[in-house]
C-alpha cells in the first residue's frame, strides 16, 4: 500500500513513509494510518458519492473549531491538518482522483468496534453530550448540510417503499418477512413526524454518527474525544442518543451473523442516559426527556431500513463484502429492535 505522492507533497511530508495500513471499520470513507518523521498520521479519502460537497464538511469543521477554540479552549476537537496552501483538504488527480485529508494520530488512543462495559458507554455519552452542550451558543443554522435529509426517517421510509417498486425482485421476495416487519412498525415514522412538527424538539449541533468506533479512548479507558465529524449538522438529540443505543446496547455489532447473540444490556442503556443527561440536562426540554427510549427505536429502525433498502437496490450505497451482506445486516438490526421492544417496560424509567 502506497500513499500518493501528491498528497504527501501537499502536506510537506517528504521523509520515508513507514507502516502504512488500512485503518478502522468505517463503511463510507477510506482511512489509513502511517508513520513519517517519527509521527503517526491518519489519512482519509472522502467518499464523494456520499459527501457531494466535501468543502461543506471542511467549512463546518473550521467554523465549529474556531468557536470551540474561543469558548472552550481546553476541549480536544480533532480538526484536519492544513496543507501548505492553508487548506483542510487537497484534491489529487492521481489514480482516479479524490479529496484527501490528514489528521494527527491522537497519541495513546484507540477506538472500539464493540462496547465492553457500561463505563465506556457513560464516557462516550458524556463526550457526545458535551459536544452538543458546548455548541449550544453556536448558530446551528449557519452549518452547511453535508448530506441532505440524512436522518429524516420519513424520507428513509419513502426510499424503502420506492425500493419495493423499483428494486431487485428476487431480493424483494427473499426479504418478505423483514419487509413485513418494517411496515408493521411504521408507527415509529408517525412519531417522528410529530416530533418534526413539535417546536419543543430543538435542532442543535448534532454529530449524527455516534457509534462507538467514533470515540477515541486512552489506555485508562477514558474517552478522549469524538471523531468522524463529517455529519455535524443541525439535528435532533434522538439521532445521537439513538445511535449510541443502537451500537452500545448489544453485545455484538451490526456485522454479527448469529442473531442469537444479540442481547440488550440494561446497564448500558442507563449509562448512556446518565452520561448524556449529565451534560445536556439543562438543554433538554421536558418532552425531549421522555424520548430516550424512542431514540433507540428510531435509530435502530432507520438503520434496518437503510440496510434493507440498500440490499433491495443491489448494495449501491454501503457495498457488500459477501453475498447478502446488507440483508444480514438488516436482519441483525430487526432482531435488535425486537429485543429492545421486549425491554420497553423495564427500561422506560421516566
Ligand atoms: P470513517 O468515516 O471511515 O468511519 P473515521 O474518521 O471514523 O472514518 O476513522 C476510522 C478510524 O480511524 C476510527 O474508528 C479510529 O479508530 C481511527 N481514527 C480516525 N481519526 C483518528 C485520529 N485523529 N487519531 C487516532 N485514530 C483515529
Ligand atoms: C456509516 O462511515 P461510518 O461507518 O461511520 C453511515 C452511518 C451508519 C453507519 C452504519 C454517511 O457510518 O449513517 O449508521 O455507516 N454514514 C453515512 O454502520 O451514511
Ligand atoms: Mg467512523
Amino acid at each position: 500500500m502506497k500513499i500518493l505522492s501528491s498528497v504527501l507533497q501537499a502536506y510537506n511530508i517528504d521523509d520515508k513513509i513507514l507502516a502504512v495500513q488500512s485503518f478502522g471499520t468505517g463503511l463510507i470513507n477510506h482511512t489509513w494510518k502511517f508513520e513519517a518523521e517519527n509521527k503517526y498520521y491518519i489519512l482519509q479519502k472522502v467518499n464523494v458519492d456520499v459527501f457531494k460537497d466535501p468543502n461543506a464538511i471542511a467549512e463546518n469543521i473550521r467554523n465549529i473549531g474556531a468557536y470551540l477554540k474561543k469558548h472552550s479552549p481546553d476541549y480536544l476537537f480533532v480538526s484536519p491538518m492544513k496543507t501548505s496552501k492553508g487548506e483542510e483538504m487537497m484534491f489529487s488527480e492521481e489514480e482516479g482522483g479524490g479529496y484527501f485529508r490528514l489528521f494527527p494520530f491522537i497519541t495513546d488512543s484507540h477506538s472500539k468496534d464493540v462496547l465492553q462495559n457500561s463505563l465506556q458507554a457513560f464516557e462516550a455519552a458524556s463526550q457526545f453530550g458535551r459536544l452538543t452542550k458546548l455548541l449550544s451558543g453556536f448558530d446551528v443554522n449557519s452549518l452547511k448540510i453535508t448530506i441532505p435529509s440524512f436522518h429524516d426517517l420519513s424520507l428513509r421510509f419513502q426510499q424503502f417503499m420506492d425500493s419495493l417498486k423499483n428494486g431487485n425482485n428476487e431480493r424483494i421476495a427473499q426479504s418478505a418477512s423483514l419487509i413485513d416487519f418494517i411496515k408493521q412498525e411504521s408507527v415509529i415514522v408517525t412519531v417522528y413526524e410529530s416530533i418534526k412538527n413539535n417546536p419543543a424538539f430543538k435542532k442543535r449541533v448534532t454529530h449524527h454518527d455516534t457509534k462507538i468506533s467514533n470515540v477515541l479512548f486512552n489506555s485508562d479507558e477514558k474517552a478522549l474525544c469524538v471523531i468522524d465529524l463529517d455529519t455535524l449538522m443541525p439535528g435532533y438529540f434522538i439521532s445521537d442518543v439513538g445511535d449510541m443505543m443502537r451500537t452500545y446496547l448489544p453485545t455484538v455489532s451490526e456485522e454479527e451473523t448469529d442473531f442469537s447473540k444479540i442481547e440488550i444490556r440494561d446497564e448500558v442503556y442507563h449509562a448512556i442516559v446518565k452520561g448524556y443527561r449529565n451534560e445536556m440536562e439543562s438543554e433538554l426540554t421536558a418532552i425531549e426527556e421522555k424520548h430516550f427510549f424512542y431514540a433507540a427505536q428510531f435509530m435502530i429502525y432507520m438503520q434496518a431500513i437503510r440496510f434493507l433498502t440498500d440490499h433491495l437496490n443491489n448494495d449501491i450505497y454501503y457495498g457488500a463484502k459477501y453475498h447478502n451482506h446488507n440483508f444480514v445486516r438488516a436482519g441483525n438490526q430487526v432482531v435488535l429492535l425486537q429485543e429492545l421492544q421486549k425491554r420497553k417496560e423495564v427500561l422506560i424509567i421516566d
